[in-house]
């Protein structure tokens, strides 16, 4: 029984197919939901459920990234490819934030 857990939990270490899909919907000119908690390999998809233009930009150092323009109905994924927290933003709306917390 020991060895069948050990080899699970290995697994769910080390097998993408283990790895979360984390849905951030931007509406209201937010993200919803604003903070996000995840592991190393899940991946974040941005829906663009309003009805105006939105964006992902990731000025943390290490973990910059640029989604580009989203324009309504749009989707587009980011994988967390390393532990630690970043702040995302929406270049076309400054209030619009997102906190992610990746932890291995
Ligand atoms: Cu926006």
């Amino acid at each position: 029984m020991y060895r069948v857990l050990v080899a699970a939990a290995v697994l769910a270490i080390t097998n993408p197919a283990f790895a979360a899909e984390h849905v951030v919907r931007m509406s209201g000119a937010n993200y919803e939901p604003s903070q996000i908690d995840g592991r190393v390999g899940d991946t974040i998809r941005f829906v663009n459920d309003d009805t105006v233009n939105h964006d992902v930009f990731v000025p943390t150092g290490g973990f910059g990234i640029d989604l580009g323009r989203q324009e309504p109905g749009d989707e587009r994924s980011m994988r967390l490819g390393k532990a630690g927290t970043f702040e995302a933003e929406c270049v076309f709306h400054g209030h619009m934030l997102l906190t992610v917390s990746v932890r291995r």
